[in-house]
């Protein structure tokens, strides 16, 4: 098939999960086109099967907001007819859904129709889309996608409280290349960042306010009471400069290491002991099974679709979003004991293969199928 998938480029969940499906469709024989305003921070290796198109949005004073969504609606029609693209797979609703549906109709009035699946993510829902000022666009264009599909059961369940949708979701949930995962290092360097007796609890994310990162901090904060510790935080966003002072004021500042964006998220969780996402809300969290696919248990919040992934007293544990006492003190039971963190370990990787993309991802090129047959029937 020929695909194209919209997508934000940057670092969130749901540019890495639409760059990784790209990336084994195109393994698989697919011709795949990213479409989106700069490369994705993913996709590294471009292929004879994988290619880039830029979406532009030329700077004009007269707008006060650049139309991306006009840009992006264009492009997607000139790359529909150049490539003889055949469906779109749109990664978050806004605007990407929105502007697919533009490019179909204009299209349709050339005589070609191209079928959209969109995919649902989770702040496209939870946190922007129902906003007011979006929300009657957003339940549009999710109702005239020709597939819905959402990365939880949960996020499934949102959609339908808080949008009037007409159409069908299936849930497809979030994946990982486990081979990825498979260290080909065997030291993963653990002395660059900590000495052997401290325990290295990492987090990674878009340090957004729903990520909760002063409660991070302070689950920290408990942790290193009671044993050595050093803290990673990797990513960058709002809430890190109030983070840096927190630890300041917390006197940890030198057991906490800001590490910024970071394409080698692999090596991170190699030498990790634990990982924190005690998120107010989280569609899937995709960061937590990357963690636990390398090994590192997970302590979380028990919001959204987190329990779909990180098992209870299994992979790790599950508290309520502000509980920072029960967080701390299942973070500390996990990483007190050796052979129970050792077990805890060995515990993560497995429920981590549940969602590997060999399994996952033919479920995308059924729903391909599906909504392509049903299309043509149609027109
Ligand atoms: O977590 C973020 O703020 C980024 C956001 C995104 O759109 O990239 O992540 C959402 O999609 C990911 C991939 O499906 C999910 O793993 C995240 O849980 C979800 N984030 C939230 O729901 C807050």
């Amino acid at each position: 098939m020929r695909i194209g998938i919209v997508c934000y480029p940057t670092f969130g969940g749901s540019g890495v999960v639409a760059t990784e499906l790209g990336l084994e469709l195109a393994k698989k024989g697919h011709h795949i086109h990213f479409i989106t305003y700069s490369q994705p921070v993913r996709l590294e290796l471009l292929s004879h099967n994988v290619h880039y198109h830029e979406v532009n949005v030329p700077e004009y004073p007269l707008f006060h907001y650049q139309p991306y969504e006009l840009a992006l609606s264009s492009k997607l029609v000139d790359m529909v007819k150049l490539h003889k693209i055949e469906i779109l797979h749109v990664h978050y609703a806004i605007p990407h859904a929105y502007a697919a549906y533009m490019a179909k109709k204009m299209l349709q009035e050339e005589g070609i129709y191209i079928p959209i699946v969109t995919t649902l993510h989770g702040t496209d829902i939870t946190l922007v889309g129902s906003h007011p000022f979006y929300k009657p666009a957003v339940t549009f264009s999710i109702n005239k996608s020709d597939a819905v599909t959402s990365v939880s059961q949960s996020l499934k369940e949102d959609t339908l409280r808080l949008f009037d949708i007409k159409r069908e979701i299936e849930v497809i949930p979030n994946f990982i290349d486990l081979d990825k995962y498979k260290f080909l290092f065997t030291d993963c360097q653990r002395e660059m960042m900590a000495n052997e007796k401290q325990k290295i609890i990492t987090h990674i994310s878009n340090f957004r306010k729903v990520k909760q990162i002063p409660n991070i901090i302070r689950i920290f904060n408990n942790i290193q009471k009671k044993m050595p510790a050093k803290l990673l935080l990797v990513g960058e966003g709002p809430e890190r400069e109030g983070a840096e002072k927190l630890c300041e004021d917390l006197g940890i500042a030198e057991k906490v290491i800001f590490l910024g964006n970071s394409n080698e998220i692999d090596k991170i969780l190699c030498f990790s002991d634990l990982f924190l996402l005690p998120s107010l809300t989280e569609s899937f969290g995709l960061a937590a099974l990357e963690a636990m696919a390398s090994g590192v248990p997970v302590i979380s919040s028990n919001s959204g679709g987190i329990p779909e992934l990180n098992e209870h007293g299994v992979s790790g544990f599950l508290s309520n979003p502000h509980d920072i006492e029960d967080m701390s003190k299942n973070a500390i039971y996990i990483l007190e004991d050796e052979a129970r963190l050792k077990k805890f370990k060995k515990q993560a990787k497995e429920v981590a293969n549940r969602f590997d993309l060999h399994n996952i991802v033919p479920l995308y090129e059924k729903i391909y199928l599906k909504t392509l047959k049903s299309s043509y029937s149609m027109n």
